[in-house]
């Protein structure tokens, strides 16, 4: 497995990298910046290189050089993008050698455009039957997300409510998602299961699948009773694409390999076409780095150009805020954030010296059941490689969600023939795929021995809200408020379930510590009648008969 740079906590990264370089090389840490707008404006090929391993120092120079790495990894080897001969000479005065597995990156997504358009043509004439839930034949365009979310908006309009994510892109643009459940518009208290696409750019096959899935569920609701009875129980939330801005220029020519978003300058928004000029094409944060989780610890770089480029502070990106806030809006009991490529289901922890989660049971079992279902290798996120301020070292810590990172298939965004096989599975897991695991998580959301339950009397219309203030804390220990807030309306009959997340943090379980919700009972208008203290863990279910607040509304 890929253990790269483990350096202490207490080291500051600086000297650590110094030290790391320093193992038995003398080539610069970071490649200089213009690499890869070298390699574009001289048509150096951008290859994909299978660079040999032989030992764990070995590993750790590799990291070190601050290439693009593939987030394909094995015993001895990992796969590296190279672009232009200023990477392939990096590497070779650094003393690595390697296989070549695609000698063409940019001539490869010409050929895919083709098969493409092969694909579309014999599904058109019926010489392939299967087809994905929207019938979709090739990948979508950033419109066409936006199209199909507003379509079943208005084709569901009792199953399907619009979100609007908190902040624009840095260029501006709106991120929409949807909420799929039976009577969407009723504030009922189910758990939630949020699915996401699209964090890094290049990787579209992540939008795709999480796009259809909320075709599926809408299509079967009412025709496959797993599907019905999904709808009926949970709320599912579906945000496609995160990082418009990157997948925007990532579906243009020539931009393909666009992983991270629009920053071309700390703490700048950037002005209009900047993102896409030559010179800044490496510039920008990596989305998945920049959660304030043990933000700027290992396997994230402090360089600009570097693609695990972590951010100027944690949740410095509107994209990765945007999740932060969805996120804390819900009680989200499970998680799945979509990636490409390796055929992984990861789950915390993110880096190896964290130890297990106080959760690993629990944690192992889903993941390993929707493995089980798509073929993958279920494992911790840090056995690809340590990473640091992705999404559930946030997410997982701040609310107890069971949060999982999908890497699906063999390549960032392979032919399109290969989303439905995806999807659906083939051969050998033909009706499997990653339908059967995503379903899982969808079930394993609504039940309740996997999160906690609050259930009680109220006044019918009352809104009641959970609330928890805390500190998540990055690598080196700065605090970064967290606020979780989520409401649901006491139904007529005035008896309410309120499926939630468990009231202690992860990490408070680890110390043996307990950590309590705050109930309050309000009037629509936000007056508050009546506050409890909510302390329950997860499977464990309590009872709060809101009688003060009865008497008052
Ligand atoms: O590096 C990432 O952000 C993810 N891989 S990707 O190829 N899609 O970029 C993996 C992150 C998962 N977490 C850990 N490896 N710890
Ligand atoms: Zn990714």
């Amino acid at each position: 497995m890929f253990h790269p740079a483990r350096w202490h906590r207490l080291v500051p990264l600086a000297i650590a990298a110094a030290v790391l370089v320093g193992a038995g090389s003398n080539v610069q840490a970071v490649a200089p910046p213009d690499r890869k707008v070298q390699a574009y404006e001289q048509a150096e090929l951008i290859q994909l290189l299978r660079i040999n391993i032989a030992t764990e120092s070995d590993r750790k120079r590799l990291t070190s050089l601050d290439l693009d790495l593939a987030e394909s990894a094995g015993k001895n080897y990992v796969d590296v993008v190279a672009y232009g001969n200023q990477d392939r000479r990096l590497l070779k005065l650094a003393g690595f050698t390697w296989s070549v597995l695609e000698d063409d990156l940019v001539g490869a997504d010409r050929e895919r455009e083709l098969a493409d358009a092969a694909y579309a043509k014999a599904v058109k004439n019926k010489a392939i039957l299967a087809t994905l839930p929207s019938g979709r034949t090739a990948y979508r365009q950033l419109a066409d997300y936006t199209n199909d979310l507003a379509s079943l908006a208005s084709q569901y309009p009792t199953k399907v409510k619009t979100i609007t994510l908190k902040n624009t892109s840095l260029e501006g643009r709106t991120i929409r998602g949807i909420e799929i459940s039976r009577d969407v518009n009723v504030s009922s208290g189910k758990p939630v299961f949020i699915m996401m696409g699209l964090h890094h750019a290049r990787e579209w096959p992540s939008g795709e699948l999480t796009m259809e899935f909320a075709y599926d569920l809408l299509k079967n609701d009412g025709v496959v009773p797993r599907i019905t009875s999904i709808l009926d129980k949970a709320r599912v939330v579906i945000v496609p694409v995160v990082n418009p801005d990157g997948f925007n220029l990532s579906r243009t020519y020539g931009y393909e390999m666009k992983r991270k978003n629009c920053r071309i300058t700390n703490g700048q928004l950037p002005s209009a076409g900047q993102c896409a000029q030559s010179a800044n094409q490496s510039r920008g944060t990596d989305l998945n780095r920049n959660y304030a989780g043990f933000w700027g610890g290992p396997g994230a770089s402090t360089s600009l150009t570097s693609e695990t480029y972590r951010g100027a502070s944690a949740f410095s990106e509107p994209e990765s805020r945007n999740i932060q806030a969805l996120v804390s809006s819900y009680q989200a009991t499970t998680l799945i954030t979509n990636h490409t490529y390796s055929n992984l289901v990861l789950r915390e922890p993110g880096y190896a010296s964290a130890g297990k989660t106080p959760d690993e049971t629990l944690y192992k079992s889903l993941g390993d059941q929707m493995a089980a279902q798509n073929g993958y290798r279920s494992q911790y996120g840090y056995e690809l490689y340590d990473t640091t301020g992705t999404t559930e070292d946030w997410s997982y810590y701040a609310t107890g969600g069971l949060g999982f990172t999908f890497e699906h298939g063999n390549s960032f965004h392979p032919t399109f023939s290969n989303v439905p096989n995806y999807y659906f599975g083939s051969g050998s897991t033909a009706g499997k795929g990653n339908r059967e695991a995503y379903l899982i998580a969808a079930e394993s959301t609504i039940n309740p021995a996997r999160h906690s339950v609050i259930t009680g009397t109220g006044p019918a219309g009352a809104v009641l809200r959970l609330k928890k203030s805390f500190n998540t804390k990055t690598w080196n220990g700065t605090n970064i408020p967290d606020v979780l807030d989520t409401t649901m309306t006491v139904p007529a009959g005035g008896t309410y379930t309120y499926h939630a997340n468990p009231s202690t943090r992860p990490i408070v379980v680890q110390q043996g510590g307990t950590e309590s919700w705050t109930l309050t009972c309000e009037r629509p208008t936000g007056q508050v009648l009546e506050t409890r203290s909510i302390t329950v863990a997860r499977g464990a279910s309590v009872t709060a008969n809101l009688s003060t607040c009865a008497a008052a509304f």
